[in-house]
Order: C-alpha cells, then structure tokens, then sequence
C-alpha cells in the first residue's frame, strides 16, 4: 500500500465513528430553515451538504482542510527554486488533512507518474471529434470513455463490502487525476496546434510536466501548478462539485462522475466565466483599436454591458461577499511577473471600476471579483491565447477537489442524493396556510 493510502485509511478509520455518531445519536437536530425563497432560487445558501475537505468562509474565501490560500502557498513543499507548490502535495493534503513532508509528495508523484500514459482508445475518442468541438466537451468525453478501466466497477459487481468501497474508488481517482494533463495538454494540442502533442516527461512533477507538453518555459510551470492549486476546491454546493458529488452517490464511478463534474464546470456562470472575461476584454480591445481605454472609457464599457442585460463576467459570488483570494494570488503573481502586460492594465483597472458599478446598478450582492477575473489573462500572457480551452484547465484542477470528496464520500458511506420536491401548487397552499395561522 503506498503511504498516502496508508495514511489515508488510518484517517478514514479514526472519522467514521464521528459521523456515526451525528447521524445516530443527533440525527435530529436542526440545522438550517429551508423556506420558499431557497427552493425557488436555486436552494442558495440551504445548509445541505457536508465536506471535511474545504470550506467557504463569506468574508475570508476558501480554505482547504483549515488553511486559508496564503497558508496553502507558505506551507506546502516546493520544487526547488520555484514559486507554487507541489499539486501532488495539495492533493496529500485534500486526502488527509495533514501537511506532507518532502518524502510523502515524492510517492505521490511516483504514484501519478506510474498511473499517467492513456490508453490508445483515448487518443482516438479525442481524435475522433471535429476540431470546432468546445474542449470541454472533447474533455469531458475523454474522461467519460475510461470508465471501462473502473475498478470500482469491477469489485463491485464481485460483491465487494461497503465497508470497502473506498478503496477502489481512490484507485479510481489516483488512476484518473495523474491521466488528466495528458488528456488536457493532448486535446491543446489537437486543437491549436495542428496535432504537434508533445510527449510527457516523467522525471517532472504534475505543474512541470503540463508546462512542458504545452511547450511553455518557466515561470509557466509555476502558473500551472498556482492554477491547479487555486481551482482544486471551494467547499459542495458549487455546480460542479455538486454534480461530481451527486453522480458518484448513486456509486457510478469516478469517470462517469467526473465527467459530469465537468460539464457542470462548462456552463458561463461558472467555469466558463474565465474565458468569458478574455472574450469580453478582447471585444474591448477591438472596439478601442488596441489603445488602453481610459477609466471613463472602461466605465462606459462596463455600463453598456450591464444596459444590454449582460452580467459582468468575472465579478460577483453565491457565496464570497469580499474579493476573492483566489483572484488576490493571482494579482499578486501578476504584479510580480507581467505587471507591464497591456492587458493586466485592463485587468487593473476592472478592479477599480467595476465594484462601484455593480454597487450602484444594485443587482448583485456581491460586487468584487472573483477568480475567473484573472485567470485568463495570466494565460494569455504566456501565449495561450485560445481561451476557448482555458476551462480545461480549471477542470483538471477541480478534479483533484471532487476526486478527493468522493473517495471519502464512499469511505463514510454516504447514501444515495435524493431530495424531495413539491409542486407550486403545494407551495401555495402552504403559503395560504400560513397566512390564515398567522
Ligand atoms: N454582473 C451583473 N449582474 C450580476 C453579476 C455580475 N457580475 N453578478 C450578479 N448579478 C446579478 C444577477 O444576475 C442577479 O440578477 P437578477 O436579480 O436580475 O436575476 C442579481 O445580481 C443577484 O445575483 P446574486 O445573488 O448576487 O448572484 P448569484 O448567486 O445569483 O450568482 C454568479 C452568482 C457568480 C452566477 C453571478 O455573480 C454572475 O453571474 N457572475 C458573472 C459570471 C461569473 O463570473 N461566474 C464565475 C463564478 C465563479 C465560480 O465559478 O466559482
């Protein structure tokens, strides 16, 4: 057993009489309120779900097993001379809860690379799709198409115990996580490059070996690994981690639940609002003939949006009420490394006028940026510029989180989702019921 399952059991092991405990002993106690305004919008803020994993505080942003970003950054081992972490120490962390030491990130980089080639059917999946198919839904039929290697499947129609479920899971999601920047960096390739993929090398880390097959030089591999970590997770309710969660609680297994997880991802009020930014910049730009627009100037831009009955892509949260810390790791590596970029100016200067503007158009709660903000233009810098993919990259991200969720969603044998819904015929009864015991 490699010392990341090891520990990973012990942990499992010393959980589980925990949640038996709550759902025994205090299965009845209350919660939170579900009223008419929560099930009509989109069960927004509904107390209803429950990960170990990370959690999103309104104010502070994420933070993963208790370390807020910054702390993440700080503490997390990193290869020598770089700047962002290891990914596979991130993903030690997610598992387990505990920091891993140099030795522990090593054996879990052994364990991605040994798990990393595709299989040929998997190129030819990829291949087989029109060159003008969004990437994510190349992506997502990729990662869709490996559920015929499931182990989970495999034990289970053997009769495998519950009490055991977690196991192939986590071999499951080991097998499909150290798969994934192959699968991204191969679909780039196929799609922006005339098919020139560049083979993995093995003696690089996660961030190292994705920069390398995207034919990007350092600081690129830093910017990998900030993206893989800064996308990993942000607590259930978000669609993806939602959909991720909900498709593997009826035990489909992690391929087929990961690739619903990505089509979650794919919709333009959430993961897509990253290349929504650069779609939206770029029609600025051509609008301005590449001159930086004045602060009036972007005003009036932001406005015109807004009158047109658009949202402004990168701004606003369900949850965070501040700006986002996600978007801060990235300003602050801007700053450091590409602060001249013309386009950071405009990425500036969006943070200084658009929050006034939502606050004064007062429709959204919450008028700061959020992490789609910057991301793609950090890519666009580095010359990927087709930010139709830069989704893909947030996907292979948040897979790390939700791979990380439903291996210990099997380990504390969470049921099967299923709410309960009414109709609006019930809804108004209940209102008239109400109104007459008032
Ligand atoms: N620009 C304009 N209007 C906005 C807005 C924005 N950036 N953000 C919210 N609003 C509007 C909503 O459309 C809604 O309008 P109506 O009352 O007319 O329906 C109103 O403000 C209230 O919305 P909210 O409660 O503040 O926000 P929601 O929880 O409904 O939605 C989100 C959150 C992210 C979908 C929304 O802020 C948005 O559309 N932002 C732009 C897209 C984006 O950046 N998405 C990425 C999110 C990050 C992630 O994926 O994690």
């Amino acid at each position: 057993m490699s010392s990341l399952k090891e520990k990973l059991f012990e942990k499992i092991k010393e959980h589980r009489p925990r949640t038996l405990k709550l759902m025994q002993e205090h299965g009845d106690v209350i919660v939170d309120e579900v009223t008419i305004a929560k099930l009509i919008g989109g069960m927004r803020g509904l107390k209803s779900l429950v990960t170990d994993i990370s959690y999103l505080d309104p104010q502070e942003g994420i933070r993963y097993r208790g370390y807020t970003l910054p702390e993440i950054f700080e503490r997390l081992p990193k290869p020598a001379g770089a700047e962002s972490p290891y990914v596979e120490g991130l993903f030690y962390l997610l598992l387990t809860g505990d920091m891993p030491t140099d030795a522990e990130i090593s054996d879990v980089i052994d364990e991605f690379r040994t798990r990393s080639e595709l299989p040929d059917y998997v190129y030819k999946v990829i291949d087989a799709f029109p060159s003008s198919s969004p990437p994510m839904a190349i992506f997502s039929a990729a990662i869709l198409a490996l559920s015929k290697e499931s182990l989970f499947n495999e034990q289970y129609l053997a009769g495998i115990s519950k009490q055991d479920y977690w196991d192939p899971t986590y071999e499951d999601a080991l097998n499909l996580v150290s798969k994934l920047p192959e699968m991204g960096a191969y679909i780039y390739a196929k799609l922006y490059k005339d098919g020139k993929h560049i083979q993995q090398d093995p003696d690089l880390d996660m961030g190292g070996n994705f920069a390398h097959m995207m034919g990007q030089k350092p600081p690129y591999d830093d910017v990998s690994r900030m993206y893989f970590i800064l996308h990993a997770d942000h607590e259930s309710g978000n669609v993806s981690a939602h959909t991720g969660h909900l498709v593997a609680s009826a035990l489909s297994d992690i391929y087929l639940s990961i690739s619903a997880m990505i089509n979650g991802l794919a919709g333009p009020l959430h993961g897509l609002a990253n290349q929504e930014v650069l779609r939206w910049l770029q029609d600025l730009r051509n609008k301005m003939d590449g001159k930086v627009p004045s602060e009036e100037e972007m005003k009036q831009f932001v406005w015109d949006t807004l009158n047109a009955g658009q949202v402004i892509p990168g701004f606003g949260h369900a949850v965070l009420r501040k700006t986002d810390p996600r978007y801060t790791v990235q300003r602050e590596f801007a700053l450091k490394h590409l602060k001249e970029d013309e386009l950071f100016q405009y990425v500036d200067m969006l943070y200084k006028v658009v929050p006034p503007i939502l606050q004064e158009h007062g429709h959204a709660k919450n008028p700061w940026p959020n992490v789609d903000a910057h991301s793609g233009m950090i890519q666009w810098h580095y010359g990927i510029t087709e930010y139709d993919f830069y989704t893909v990259l947030f996907g292979i991200g948040r897979a790390l989180g939700i791979t990380a969720n439903i291996i210990w969603d099997r380990a504390l044998l969470y049921p099967l989702e299923r709410p309960k819904s009414l109709t609006t015929q019930m809804l108004e009864d209940l209102v008239k019921k109400a109104v007459k015991g008032a």
